[in-house]
């Protein structure tokens, strides 16, 4: 294993002060005469938004296959002290390295639809950095509060560079009422770095409620002034793909439709984990992926 490597920290943040830094790295990285596995309007939508949702990729006795192994795996969760769960009502919120736990999700994640869309967005050899399910229960799954997944990877777990995108397969339908995805248009091309230091131990708070690696009020007017906030609303059996930095967030769900989505992150091999980018131990292994890094088979 190649030995922790420690890379110059282009993107500072929760070191006191909120301030934006334009992106150095491409959104799509390979060449534009590359043909693409989707149409080209969706990887031009994807430079621009920083996100592009692709409908019905999956078909629905796939969606059940999906859907029951997420009830297997809900299964005796509480008990384990991987599982993150809700403020106040205890129930599952997130199960993480789910590629790990199941054979059908390790399957999924490696399937064609979604890892070659993935080399292809990011012109390298990939690895899964984190897969999870959150559940989002109907009356009390809790919101996701604005954030860049970029900004918590990159200080937490020391991400290098821009060269990752999740992908969240819909596995029961994202209403505009139960909590979907909210995303901000080109908010991609802007880091914003977060001004609070990170606590010990963040993450047993921060997957549940994150309140620092978030940025200011005055940087969310700025970054939504300029890009308006789109609603990611799917059938189950769709995929939103999304930059590693476009800033989203979810609404808590106080209807009955539970907003259930399996996420895969799939982080470039040539921008593998390093040291962390602040004085905290590296997050455990269920959460990111650090000890065995390889390309994901294809
Ligand atoms: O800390 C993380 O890695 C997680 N936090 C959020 C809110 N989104 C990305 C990721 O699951
Ligand atoms: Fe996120």
């Amino acid at each position: 294993m190649l030995a922790s490597q420690s890379f110059e920290d282009l993107y500072p943040s929760r070191q006191g002060v909120h301030q934006f830094t334009p992106r150095h790295e491409p959104t799509v990285y390979a060449p534009n005469d590359r043909p693409a596995p989707i149409d080209r309007e969706q990887i031009d939508a994807y430079a621009k938004d920083g996100f592009v949702v692709l409908d019905d990729l999956f078909s629905d006795v796939e969606i059940r296959m999906f859907q029951q192994e997420m009830e297997r795996l809900t299964t005796g969760a509480k008990a384990s002290g991987e599982t993150i769960t809700e403020p106040g009502s205890g129930e599952v919120r997130s199960i993480f390295r789910i590629h790990a736990r199941s054979a059908l999700f390790k399957k999924l994640a490696a399937d064609p639809r979604l890892a070659e869309l993935a080399r292809y967005i990011l012109n390298d050899e990939v690895y899964i950095h984190q897969s999870r399910l959150n559940y989002k229960p109907g009356f009390r799954g809790k919101e996701f509060y604005w954030h860049s997944d970029f900004e918590t990877w990159h200080v937490e777990d020391g991400m290098p560079r821009m060269r990752a995108l999740s992908m969240s397969i819909t596995l029961t339908e994202n209403f505009d009422f139960n909590g979907p995805l909210m995303l901000v248009p080109g908010s991609h091309r802007q880091f914003a770095a977060c001004a609070g230091e990170t606590p010990d131990d963040h993450f047993k708070a921060s997957l549940k409620k994150q309140e620092y690696g978030v940025p200011s009020d005055d940087q969310l007017k700025q970054l939504i002034g300029r890009g308006s906030i789109v609603t990611a609303k799917c059938k189950p059996g769709s995929v939103i793909v999304f930059d590693c930095n476009v800033l989203h967030g979810s609404n808590g769900n106080i209807t009955p439709a539970p907003r259930s989505n399996v996420f895969f992150v799939y982080n470039a091999l040539t921008n593998r984990v390093g040291e962390p980018f602040c004085h905290q131990p590296a997050r455990p292994e269920y959460i990111c992926s650090r000890q065995h890094i390889v390309p994901l088979a294809n």
